[in-house]
């Protein structure tokens, strides 16, 4: 009855990890018991992600949060009253994250890309664990319907009882883990404990995220170059002679094709899935780039790395920025082995000419 195992051998996130887990004798669970709380946060949002666009689409209560006052828990028009002010979806996302991490007890120190200063856990409640995350990157991107995502990085921490924000800006060579939730036509989350790179998808009717990508590989070479280029006239020159060679390819072979989506989750889901290159590289405006370290240019290239890509920063492997602070830029240029080759040699060339 191989139709009825898949339903019966259902391989969920929890079930992989804790696989992946007994693989090191002296996990003691900790790290599946962090991952589970990561989760929830990941089902909080996709379910408030859903929400949000039918509450604008029927404008319940002005877009505020709705609540059912009656005891059978179902909505009606006449029933919704002014809710709270609706919380921005990013800040609302960013507590139900802080909350679910403080409250997992393995945490003792959390950097969001929506607190100014590191969250410090309560010494009564720390575990050994710090998760750098951005609750909810590109938000700006829900009233059109783009998929957006959560993007998170965890490292161990030394000695938890005297957590200091020196612990936290490590090398993302330490990363013991890394993922992100796509909240798109589907809920995909993507992750890595260091031994490859596995993708599960939610299925709403169980709650449960089930393995649908197992062992994710990026192509050595890709077809797609992904780059805003309203910025190509701030470019140095490797950016532009790269970009040119992808539009007038000098070997005769075809141009590649331009994808941008302008949300990093889901540029860097298609770049690991179908290859190619995703570039978001310093210009005269921004010569530190746009993208963060923490919690988004070091988990997306610890992926891309264990899907046999690479993540470079013009300058070094993207892995071995050490930050000096939290909020710290980097330029950033991930994806297929190959593609990210020819831009380091570029930038090798221009930094003989310079
Ligand atoms: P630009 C979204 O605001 C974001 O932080 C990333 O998700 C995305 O990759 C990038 O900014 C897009 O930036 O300057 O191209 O609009």
């Amino acid at each position: 009855h191989a139709a009825d195992a898949h339903r019966t051998d259902l391989m969920t996130i929890t079930r992989h990890v804790l696989n992946e887990q007994r693989r090191n004798p002296e996990s003691r669970g900790d790290f599946t018991i962090l991952l589970s709380h990561i989760v929830f946060g990941c089902k909080f949002v996709a379910s408030a992600v859903n929400k949000a666009g039918l509450a604008k689409l029927i404008g319940l209560a002005g877009e505020t949060n709705v609540q059912a006052n009656r005891t059978d828990g179902c909505l009606t028009l006449c029933d919704v009253r002014q809710g709270e002010e609706q919380k921005k979806l990013d800040v609302l996302s960013n507590e139900v994250f802080v909350k679910a991490l403080v409250s997992s007890g393995r945490t003792c120190v959390l950097v969001s890309e929506e607190d100014e200063e590191a969250t410090f856990v309560d010494p009564a409640l720390r575990g050994k664990y710090c998760v750098c995350f951005d609750p909810l990157d590109g938000s700006s991107n829900i009233d059109c319907g783009v998929s957006i995502g959560t993007i998170f990085g965890i490292y161990m921490i030394k000695d938890k009882d005297n957590v200091t924000l020196e612990d936290v800006l490590q090398p993302g060579t330490n990363m013991l883990a890394a993922g992100y939730c796509m909240y798109g036509s589907s809920c995909t989350l993507v992750l890595s404990t260091g031994s490859g790179v596995n993708g599960f998808t939610l299925d709403p009717s169980l709650g449960e995220f089930i393995l649908t990508h197992p062992d994710i590989k990026i192509p050595k070479k890709g077809k797609i170059y992904s780059v805003n280029e309203g910025n190509a006239r701030n470019w140095d020159a490797a950016v532009a002679k790269f970009v040119e060679k992808c539009k007038y390819p000098k070997d005769g072979s075809p141009p590649k094709s331009l994808r941008y989506i302008g949300s990093m989750v889901a540029d860097v889901h298609r770049t690991l899935l179908y290859g190619g290159v995703f570039l978001y590289p310093a210009d005269k405006k921004s010569p530190n780039g746009k993208l963060r370290v923490l919690y988004e240019v070091f988990p997306m290239s610890f992926l891309m790395e264990q899907a046999g890509g690479q993540s470079f920063t013009g300058k070094e492997r993207a892995l071995e920025l050490v930050p000096t602070q939290i909020h710290e830029r980097s330029p950033v240029f991930l994806g297929s082995y190959d593609d990210v080759e020819e831009i380091k040699a570029l930038y090798a060339e221009l930094a003989k000419t310079s």
